[in-house]
């Protein structure tokens, strides 16, 4: 493994990995057709506009790439092999990648056919460090479907994108968080996802070709030459984004609400369902590794008229107790004036990642105990579903129809890393070598 320093010498994991298969396409057909290996082979248009979708390494070493039309294709290696593209096989093969992916990462977010964001911090305790998950997956891939495929790690998503496409072909890059600097300082900026020609061409004017340069000019330099995204630009290039994964910097709300047929006239009926729905949200806001500022209460009357209210802490948080205990305090100063309930929602706002958040300076132990039993709380709903368990002032509300989760979370104590692949109706998937 190329292993780029230690990754011991910081208390912060790089947990985010990324995935990506090499040469995707071609390793299909190559690894279909074991005669081809070696050889520069691309899948793609053969005809005189063909275009190349797909180069596989050998072909790569001649200047080949994705995008290049086949005729240039052709003039650089007269021996190329193309292959023409069977898009239904590779979807299915994408399909069994992603599956096998979520055998032992329960957060993943796919990014396109052959990529994939994987959170392996909650992994960690069944299948060991970053590293070794890595290794589990690559060993996966290329046993059960005979597939090459590269894995970069670190403790932001942007940095290992960057690290999977310097780990290829075939290989494992983990940057951990005390090397991203030096790591990331010799690249050229063009690695940045977000710094385009354009604002490539305005760098290189005031001399910066390297993230290294690219720290080093003032805040104002930077912002006329990338225009108003300079602070997110410089949080990428600084390795310090901590965008969790499924979820852009853009979603900057989450919440629930439910409306109900006949009118809520019970105050302890109304106090209940929210403390329920603040529970929920506070969920959503752990699973997608968020903390809020801000929770909003939004009522409405049968007439249509609507109220929200809101409340804001100096410390962000994600915890359930204490969203609850601001909704409900919400709740009190207007159920005076409400006394007819059609709907509820809850929701939080102004979010921010919750990595990289410094721990709440009023943190009490007590407070603490209870970020840990939600934790766990956490853990025990995605294995048995939202009704399963509760807090006991919510467990007597028999509501069935309150809105769970957002989506079923596939639990990785449900399988093991030696488990046999099934047998589906493709066994030439199954693996060429
Ligand atoms: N693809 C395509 N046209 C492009 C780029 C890609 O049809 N312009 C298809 C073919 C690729 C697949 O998508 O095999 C995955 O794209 P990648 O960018 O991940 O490229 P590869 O997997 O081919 O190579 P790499 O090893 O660089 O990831
Ligand atoms: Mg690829």
């Amino acid at each position: 493994m190329d292993e780029c320093g230690d990754a011991g010498s910081t208390q912060e994991i790089p947990g985010i990995l990324h995935l990506d298969m090499d040469a995707f396409f071609a390793s299909v057909e190559v690894r279909d057709d074991p005669r081809l290996r070696g050889l520069p082979v691309v899948v793609g248009g053969a005809g005189a506009r063909g275009v190349v979708a797909a180069a596989s390494y050998p072909a790569r070493t001649r200047g080949i790439r994705s995008a290049m039309p086949m005729a240039s294709a052709r003039r650089l290696a007269p021996d190329l092999v193309i292959v023409p593209p069977r898009i239904e096989h590779y979807r299915r093969i994408s399909a069994r990648v992603m599956e096998l992916l979520g055998d032992v990462v329960a957060d993943i977010e796919q990014i396109s056919v052959d990529e994939a964001f994987l959170d392996v911090r909650g992994a960690r305790r069944l299948f060991g460090a970053p590293e070794q998950i890595a290794d589990l997956l690559r060993r996966r891939i290329r046993e059960e479907l005979g597939l090459p495929s590269s894995v970069g790690g670190s403790v932001s998503r942007a940095v290992a994108k960057i690290a999977s496409a310097r780990a290829k072909p075939d290989g494992l890059l983990i940057v951990p968080a005390a090397r991203t600097a030096e790591f990331l300082a010799p690249l050229p900026v063009s690695v940045i996802s977000g710094i385009g020609p354009k604002a490539q061409e305005a760098l290189d004017r005031i001399g910066v070709r390297t993230i290294g340069q690219l720290r080093e000019i003032p805040r104002s330099a930077l912002a006329r030459a990338v225009g108003p995204r300079a602070p997110e630009i410089l949080a990428l290039a600084d390795g310090s984004d901590r965008t969790g994964l499924g979820h852009r910097t853009r979603d900057k709300s989450l919440g629930t609400e439910r409306t109900w047929d006949e009118d809520l006239t019970d105050p302890a009926e109304v106090r209940r369902c929210i403390t329920q729905m603040a529970d929920d949200v506070a969920r959503q806001l752990r699973r997608g590794d968020f903390v809020t500022r801000t929770v909003v209460l939004k009522l409405r009357a049968p007439d249509g008229t609507t109220i929200t209210r809101s409340s804001t802490w100096d410390q962000p948080t994600s915890s359930g107790e204490r969203l609850r205990e601001q909704v409900v305090s919400l709740w009190e100063r207007e159920r005076s004036r409400m006394r007819r309930v059609r709907l509820v929602g809850v929701r939080a706002s102004h979010l921010e990642p919750a990595a990289g958040t410094p721990v709440q300076s009023e943190l009490t132990a007590r407070a603490a105990g209870w970020q840990d039993l939600e934790a766990a709380m956490d853990r025990a709903l995605e294995r048995f579903g939202t009704h399963s368990l509760g807090r006991g002032s919510t467990l007597s509300a028999a509501d069935g129809a309150q809105r769970g989760p957002a989506d079923p979370v596939p639990d990785p104590a449900a399988s093991s890393p030696g488990h046999p692949a099934e047998d589906g109706p493709h066994p030439r998937e199954r693996g060429g070598r």
